[in-house]
Protein backbone atom coordinates (compact mmCIF):
# COMPACT_ATOMS: atom_id res chain seq x y z
CA UNK A 1 0.00 0.00 0.00
CA UNK A 2 2.76 2.34 0.81
CA UNK A 3 4.88 1.71 -2.51
CA UNK A 4 0.86 3.06 -4.24
CA UNK A 5 0.80 6.04 -1.96
CA UNK A 6 4.72 6.60 -3.04
CA UNK A 7 3.73 6.03 -6.38
CA UNK A 8 0.52 8.22 -6.31
CA UNK A 9 2.22 10.87 -5.19
CA UNK A 10 5.72 11.00 -7.62
CA UNK A 11 4.27 9.96 -10.87
CA UNK A 12 1.22 11.30 -10.79
CA UNK A 13 1.86 13.53 -13.16
CA UNK A 14 3.89 11.70 -15.41
CA UNK A 15 1.06 9.30 -15.72
CA UNK A 16 -2.03 11.40 -16.35
CA UNK A 17 -4.19 9.76 -13.48
CA UNK A 18 -6.38 10.19 -11.14
CA UNK A 19 -5.13 8.07 -8.60
CA UNK A 20 -6.69 9.45 -5.40
CA UNK A 21 -8.70 6.58 -5.84
CA UNK A 22 -6.42 3.59 -6.16
CA UNK A 23 -4.73 4.01 -2.35
CA UNK A 24 -6.79 0.70 -0.79
CA UNK A 25 -6.33 1.44 2.66
CA UNK A 26 -8.61 -0.64 4.90
CA UNK A 27 -6.97 -0.72 8.07
CA UNK A 28 -9.24 -0.75 11.73
CA UNK A 29 -10.43 2.47 13.57
CA UNK A 30 -12.58 5.43 12.34
CA UNK A 31 -12.02 6.40 8.57
CA UNK A 32 -11.50 9.72 7.59
CA UNK A 33 -13.60 10.67 4.92
CA UNK A 34 -10.97 10.67 2.67
CA UNK A 35 -10.30 7.29 3.39
CA UNK A 36 -14.12 6.33 3.28
CA UNK A 37 -13.73 7.92 -0.46
CA UNK A 38 -11.15 5.10 -1.11
CA UNK A 39 -13.04 2.61 -0.07
CA UNK A 40 -15.61 3.25 -2.07
CA UNK A 41 -13.49 3.34 -4.76
CA UNK A 42 -11.54 0.40 -4.34
CA UNK A 43 -11.12 -0.46 -8.44
CA UNK A 44 -8.88 -2.65 -10.35
CA UNK A 45 -5.82 -1.26 -11.66
CA UNK A 46 -4.56 -2.27 -14.85
CA UNK A 47 -1.67 -1.25 -16.51
CA UNK A 48 -1.95 -0.91 -20.31
CA UNK A 49 1.78 -0.77 -22.88
CA UNK A 50 0.86 0.55 -26.03
CA UNK A 51 3.24 0.38 -28.63
CA UNK A 52 2.63 3.55 -29.82
CA UNK A 53 0.34 5.25 -32.96
CA UNK A 54 1.93 3.84 -36.22
CA UNK A 55 -1.52 3.00 -37.55
CA UNK A 56 -5.40 4.23 -37.97
CA UNK A 57 -5.89 0.58 -36.96
CA UNK A 58 -3.64 1.51 -33.80
CA UNK A 59 -4.93 4.80 -32.92
CA UNK A 60 -8.39 3.18 -32.77
CA UNK A 61 -7.40 0.48 -30.83
CA UNK A 62 -5.94 2.70 -27.89
CA UNK A 63 -9.09 4.73 -27.84
CA UNK A 64 -10.98 0.86 -27.46
CA UNK A 65 -8.98 -0.02 -24.69
CA UNK A 66 -9.15 3.46 -22.89
CA UNK A 67 -12.77 3.30 -23.23
CA UNK A 68 -13.18 -0.23 -22.31
CA UNK A 69 -11.97 0.25 -19.36
CA UNK A 70 -14.00 3.06 -18.12
CA UNK A 71 -16.75 1.40 -18.79
CA UNK A 72 -15.81 -1.70 -16.37
CA UNK A 73 -15.04 0.54 -13.91
CA UNK A 74 -10.96 -0.07 -14.01
CA UNK A 75 -8.16 2.53 -13.48
CA UNK A 76 -6.10 2.38 -16.47
CA UNK A 77 -2.35 3.58 -16.31
CA UNK A 78 -1.66 3.77 -20.02
CA UNK A 79 1.42 4.24 -21.85
CA UNK A 80 2.17 5.12 -25.41
CA UNK A 81 5.50 3.36 -26.24
CA UNK A 82 6.51 5.56 -29.27
CA UNK A 83 7.23 2.82 -31.19
CA UNK A 84 10.27 1.60 -28.96
CA UNK A 85 10.32 -1.65 -27.07
CA UNK A 86 12.73 -0.40 -24.38
CA UNK A 87 10.08 2.21 -23.22
CA UNK A 88 7.50 -0.69 -23.35
CA UNK A 89 9.51 -1.75 -20.88
CA UNK A 90 10.20 0.61 -18.92
CA UNK A 91 6.25 0.94 -18.60
CA UNK A 92 5.63 -2.42 -17.82
CA UNK A 93 8.48 -1.58 -14.80
CA UNK A 94 6.86 0.92 -13.99
CA UNK A 95 3.68 -0.55 -13.48
CA UNK A 96 5.34 -3.13 -10.96
CA UNK A 97 7.08 -0.69 -9.01
CA UNK A 98 3.21 0.54 -8.48
CA UNK A 99 2.08 -3.12 -7.83
CA UNK A 100 -1.13 -2.62 -10.31
CA UNK A 101 -3.06 -5.83 -10.08
CA UNK A 102 -2.91 -6.46 -13.71
CA UNK A 103 -0.29 -5.51 -16.63
CA UNK A 104 -1.64 -5.73 -20.62
CA UNK A 105 0.54 -4.84 -22.70
CA UNK A 106 1.15 -5.07 -26.43
CA UNK A 107 4.30 -6.51 -27.72
CA UNK A 108 6.17 -4.56 -29.94
CA UNK A 109 7.65 -7.22 -31.50
CA UNK A 110 7.97 -10.72 -30.41
CA UNK A 111 11.17 -11.19 -28.56
CA UNK A 112 13.01 -9.60 -25.88
CA UNK A 113 10.08 -9.64 -22.77
CA UNK A 114 12.05 -12.52 -20.71
CA UNK A 115 13.69 -10.21 -18.11
CA UNK A 116 10.37 -7.80 -17.63
CA UNK A 117 8.47 -10.59 -17.03
CA UNK A 118 10.50 -12.23 -15.05
CA UNK A 119 10.18 -9.30 -12.84
CA UNK A 120 6.21 -9.07 -13.25
CA UNK A 121 5.69 -12.68 -11.73
CA UNK A 122 8.18 -12.42 -9.06
CA UNK A 123 5.82 -9.19 -7.96
CA UNK A 124 2.71 -11.63 -7.96
CA UNK A 125 1.07 -9.13 -11.16
CA UNK A 126 -0.22 -11.63 -13.67
CA UNK A 127 0.36 -10.47 -17.03
CA UNK A 128 -2.36 -10.43 -20.20
CA UNK A 129 -0.52 -10.30 -23.70
CA UNK A 130 -2.71 -8.40 -26.21
CA UNK A 131 -2.94 -8.04 -29.94
CA UNK A 132 0.49 -9.47 -31.35
CA UNK A 133 2.03 -12.59 -29.12
CA UNK A 134 5.20 -13.13 -27.59
CA UNK A 135 7.80 -16.28 -28.31
CA UNK A 136 7.17 -19.74 -27.29
CA UNK A 137 10.00 -19.36 -24.66
CA UNK A 138 7.38 -16.65 -22.16
CA UNK A 139 4.48 -19.45 -21.98
CA UNK A 140 4.95 -19.47 -18.45
CA UNK A 141 5.24 -15.88 -18.00
CA UNK A 142 1.72 -14.90 -18.89
CA UNK A 143 -1.59 -15.77 -17.65
CA UNK A 144 -3.12 -15.24 -21.19
CA UNK A 145 -3.25 -14.25 -24.64
CA UNK A 146 -5.78 -11.81 -26.60
CA UNK A 147 -6.30 -10.59 -30.53
CA UNK A 148 -6.62 -11.90 -33.52
CA UNK A 149 -5.31 -14.73 -35.64
CA UNK A 150 -2.53 -13.08 -38.10
CA UNK A 151 -1.95 -16.68 -39.44
CA UNK A 152 -5.44 -16.75 -40.05
CA UNK A 153 -5.53 -13.39 -41.84
CA UNK A 154 -2.94 -14.16 -43.87
CA UNK A 155 -4.42 -17.33 -45.18
CA UNK A 156 -7.56 -15.54 -45.70
CA UNK A 157 -5.82 -12.80 -48.15
CA UNK A 158 -4.19 -16.33 -50.08
CA UNK A 159 -7.58 -17.86 -50.57
CA UNK A 160 -9.03 -14.42 -51.82
CA UNK A 161 -6.08 -15.19 -54.14
CA UNK A 162 -6.94 -18.99 -54.78
CA UNK A 163 -10.19 -17.58 -56.41
CA UNK A 164 -9.21 -14.50 -57.94
CA UNK A 165 -6.96 -16.92 -60.41
CA UNK A 166 -8.40 -19.94 -60.84
CA UNK A 167 -8.00 -21.22 -63.61
CA UNK A 168 -5.77 -18.80 -64.82
CA UNK A 169 -2.69 -19.88 -66.01
CA UNK A 170 -0.12 -17.68 -64.21
CA UNK A 171 2.55 -17.00 -63.42
CA UNK A 172 1.18 -14.40 -60.56
CA UNK A 173 3.55 -12.17 -59.12
CA UNK A 174 3.21 -10.66 -55.89
CA UNK A 175 5.10 -8.33 -54.19
CA UNK A 176 4.42 -8.39 -50.14
CA UNK A 177 4.38 -5.04 -48.08
CA UNK A 178 5.14 -6.57 -44.50
CA UNK A 179 5.12 -4.91 -41.39
CA UNK A 180 7.45 -4.30 -38.72
CA UNK A 181 9.77 -7.12 -38.71
CA UNK A 182 9.98 -9.28 -35.45
CA UNK A 183 6.23 -8.21 -34.68
CA UNK A 184 3.78 -11.62 -34.57
CA UNK A 185 0.78 -9.62 -36.38
CA UNK A 186 3.42 -9.59 -39.22
CA UNK A 187 5.36 -12.79 -38.99
CA UNK A 188 2.07 -14.60 -38.24
CA UNK A 189 0.21 -13.12 -41.86
CA UNK A 190 3.17 -13.72 -43.49
CA UNK A 191 3.29 -17.46 -42.99
CA UNK A 192 -0.60 -18.02 -43.19
CA UNK A 193 -0.09 -16.43 -46.98
CA UNK A 194 2.78 -18.77 -47.60
CA UNK A 195 0.62 -22.27 -46.36
CA UNK A 196 -1.82 -21.66 -49.06
CA UNK A 197 0.35 -20.47 -51.94
CA UNK A 198 3.28 -22.52 -51.31
CA UNK A 199 1.67 -25.44 -53.07
CA UNK A 200 0.52 -23.87 -56.22
CA UNK A 201 3.23 -22.67 -58.50
CA UNK A 202 1.64 -20.09 -60.54
CA UNK A 203 2.26 -17.91 -57.35
CA UNK A 204 5.73 -16.59 -57.29
CA UNK A 205 6.45 -13.89 -54.39
CA UNK A 206 8.82 -11.75 -56.38
CA UNK A 207 9.52 -9.44 -53.66
CA UNK A 208 9.09 -8.30 -49.88
CA UNK A 209 10.10 -5.50 -48.06
CA UNK A 210 8.85 -4.11 -44.37
CA UNK A 211 6.62 -0.77 -44.74
CA UNK A 212 6.82 -1.08 -40.67
CA UNK A 213 2.61 -0.64 -40.68
CA UNK A 214 2.91 2.79 -41.47
CA UNK A 215 1.76 5.10 -44.57
CA UNK A 216 4.66 7.05 -45.35
CA UNK A 217 6.74 3.67 -45.90
CA UNK A 218 4.13 2.36 -48.15
CA UNK A 219 4.38 5.84 -50.07
CA UNK A 220 8.27 5.60 -50.03
CA UNK A 221 8.18 2.00 -51.19
CA UNK A 222 5.88 2.86 -54.26
CA UNK A 223 7.99 5.97 -54.65
CA UNK A 224 10.91 3.49 -55.05
CA UNK A 225 9.81 1.26 -56.83
CA UNK A 226 8.33 3.68 -59.20
CA UNK A 227 11.65 5.87 -59.70
CA UNK A 228 13.72 2.19 -60.45
CA UNK A 229 11.40 1.36 -63.61
CA UNK A 230 8.94 4.49 -64.38
CA UNK A 231 6.67 1.27 -64.43
CA UNK A 232 4.96 -0.74 -61.58
CA UNK A 233 7.39 -3.67 -61.39
CA UNK A 234 10.75 -5.03 -59.59
CA UNK A 235 13.49 -6.35 -61.60
CA UNK A 236 12.06 -6.16 -64.49
CA UNK A 237 9.24 -8.50 -63.49
CA UNK A 238 5.73 -6.90 -63.51
CA UNK A 239 3.95 -6.70 -60.66
CA UNK A 240 0.37 -8.47 -60.45
CA UNK A 241 -0.77 -8.81 -57.04
CA UNK A 242 0.35 -6.40 -53.65
CA UNK A 243 -0.38 -8.48 -50.82
CA UNK A 244 -0.04 -5.52 -47.77
CA UNK A 245 0.07 -6.42 -44.32
CA UNK A 246 -2.04 -3.57 -42.87
CA UNK A 247 -3.93 -0.91 -44.85
CA UNK A 248 -1.77 1.92 -44.06
CA UNK A 249 0.86 1.12 -45.92
CA UNK A 250 -1.92 0.07 -48.89
CA UNK A 251 -2.98 3.53 -48.77
CA UNK A 252 0.08 5.33 -49.31
CA UNK A 253 1.00 3.12 -51.68
CA UNK A 254 -2.40 3.66 -53.62
CA UNK A 255 -1.69 7.39 -53.19
CA UNK A 256 1.50 7.29 -55.36
CA UNK A 257 0.06 5.12 -57.60
CA UNK A 258 -3.20 7.17 -58.48
CA UNK A 259 -0.74 10.31 -58.89
CA UNK A 260 1.01 8.27 -61.39
CA UNK A 261 -2.34 7.33 -63.08
CA UNK A 262 -1.35 3.56 -61.90
CA UNK A 263 -4.56 1.66 -62.15
CA UNK A 264 -5.14 -1.46 -59.71
CA UNK A 265 -8.35 -3.17 -58.43
CA UNK A 266 -11.12 -4.44 -60.23
CA UNK A 267 -10.56 -4.76 -64.04
CA UNK A 268 -7.15 -4.14 -63.97
CA UNK A 269 -3.43 -5.83 -63.90
CA UNK A 270 -3.08 -4.83 -60.13
CA UNK A 271 -5.00 -7.19 -57.73
CA UNK A 272 -4.39 -5.12 -54.01
CA UNK A 273 -4.95 -7.24 -50.76
CA UNK A 274 -5.06 -5.45 -47.73
CA UNK A 275 -5.29 -6.60 -44.06
CA UNK A 276 -7.16 -3.99 -41.24
CA UNK A 277 -10.02 -2.76 -42.88
CA UNK A 278 -10.12 0.80 -41.95
CA UNK A 279 -12.64 2.65 -43.51
CA UNK A 280 -10.68 4.35 -46.03
CA UNK A 281 -9.75 0.80 -47.56
CA UNK A 282 -13.40 -0.23 -47.51
CA UNK A 283 -13.90 2.59 -49.29
CA UNK A 284 -11.32 1.98 -52.11
CA UNK A 285 -12.96 -1.61 -52.09
CA UNK A 286 -16.51 -0.06 -53.26
CA UNK A 287 -14.80 2.27 -55.73
CA UNK A 288 -13.00 -0.96 -56.99
CA UNK A 289 -9.08 -0.01 -56.41
CA UNK A 290 -8.83 -2.75 -53.64
CA UNK A 291 -9.95 -6.09 -54.66
CA UNK A 292 -10.10 -7.40 -51.08
CA UNK A 293 -9.48 -6.31 -47.38
CA UNK A 294 -8.96 -9.03 -44.70
CA UNK A 295 -10.87 -7.72 -41.17
CA UNK A 296 -8.53 -7.64 -38.41
CA UNK A 297 -10.73 -6.47 -35.58
CA UNK A 298 -8.82 -3.65 -33.12
CA UNK A 299 -11.62 -4.03 -30.75
CA UNK A 300 -10.14 -5.84 -28.31
CA UNK A 301 -10.85 -3.87 -25.12
CA UNK A 302 -13.67 -5.62 -23.86
CA UNK A 303 -12.09 -8.55 -23.63
CA UNK A 304 -9.00 -7.42 -22.38
CA UNK A 305 -11.17 -5.58 -19.39
CA UNK A 306 -13.16 -8.83 -18.42
CA UNK A 307 -9.99 -11.21 -18.08
CA UNK A 308 -8.13 -8.19 -15.75
CA UNK A 309 -11.14 -8.35 -13.39
CA UNK A 310 -11.03 -12.11 -13.46
CA UNK A 311 -7.14 -12.62 -12.54
CA UNK A 312 -7.89 -9.73 -10.12
CA UNK A 313 -10.18 -11.85 -8.50
CA UNK A 314 -7.70 -14.22 -8.83
CA UNK A 315 -9.37 -16.75 -11.11
CA UNK A 316 -8.03 -18.22 -13.72
CA UNK A 317 -8.50 -17.10 -17.97
CA UNK A 318 -8.09 -18.92 -21.04
CA UNK A 319 -4.72 -18.98 -22.48
CA UNK A 320 -5.90 -17.27 -25.75
CA UNK A 321 -9.06 -15.21 -26.63
CA UNK A 322 -9.29 -14.96 -30.45
CA UNK A 323 -11.18 -12.00 -31.18
CA UNK A 324 -12.07 -12.97 -35.22
CA UNK A 325 -12.93 -10.65 -38.43
CA UNK A 326 -14.41 -10.93 -41.66
CA UNK A 327 -13.19 -11.07 -45.34
CA UNK A 328 -14.63 -8.06 -47.71
CA UNK A 329 -13.95 -8.50 -51.57
CA UNK A 330 -14.54 -7.58 -54.50
CA UNK A 331 -17.18 -10.27 -54.72
CA UNK A 332 -19.27 -8.95 -52.49
CA UNK A 333 -22.20 -6.88 -52.18
CA UNK A 334 -21.23 -4.44 -50.05
CA UNK A 335 -24.29 -1.63 -50.38
CA UNK A 336 -25.15 -1.92 -47.04
CA UNK A 337 -22.48 -2.54 -44.91
CA UNK A 338 -22.85 -0.57 -42.12
CA UNK A 339 -19.80 2.98 -41.51
CA UNK A 340 -16.55 1.55 -40.03
CA UNK A 341 -15.88 2.97 -36.39
CA UNK A 342 -11.98 4.13 -37.74
O1 LIG B 1 -2.64 -4.65 -38.57
C1 LIG B 1 -1.62 -2.65 -37.93
C2 LIG B 1 -1.10 -2.18 -36.65
O2 LIG B 1 -0.80 -5.58 -34.54
C3 LIG B 1 -2.70 -6.37 -35.67
O3 LIG B 1 -0.59 -3.35 -36.06
C4 LIG B 1 -1.86 -5.20 -35.34
C5 LIG B 1 -1.32 -4.46 -36.53
C6 LIG B 1 -2.35 -3.87 -37.49
O4 LIG B 1 -0.37 -1.08 -36.63
O5 LIG B 1 -2.38 -1.75 -38.66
Amino acid sequence: MRGRFLFVSIFLPILILSLVSCTRKKGAGTLSERERSFEKNDRVIVGFSQIGAESAWRIYNSKDVQSAAQKAGIQLLYTNGEQKQENQIKAIRTFIMYQVDVIAFVPIVQDGWGNVLEEARDAGIPVIVCDRKINDEYDGLYAGYVGTDSREEGRQAARFLLRKYEGCEGPVNIFELRGTDGASASEGRRVGFRELLASDSRFRIIHSESGDFMRSRGEEIARNILAGNGTFAVNGERIDVVFSCNDGMTLGLLDVLDQQGIATGVGSPVTIVTVDAQQEAIDRLKEGRINCVVECNPEQGAAVMDLAKRLAAGLAIPRSTIVSGKVFTEYDDLSSLPERKY
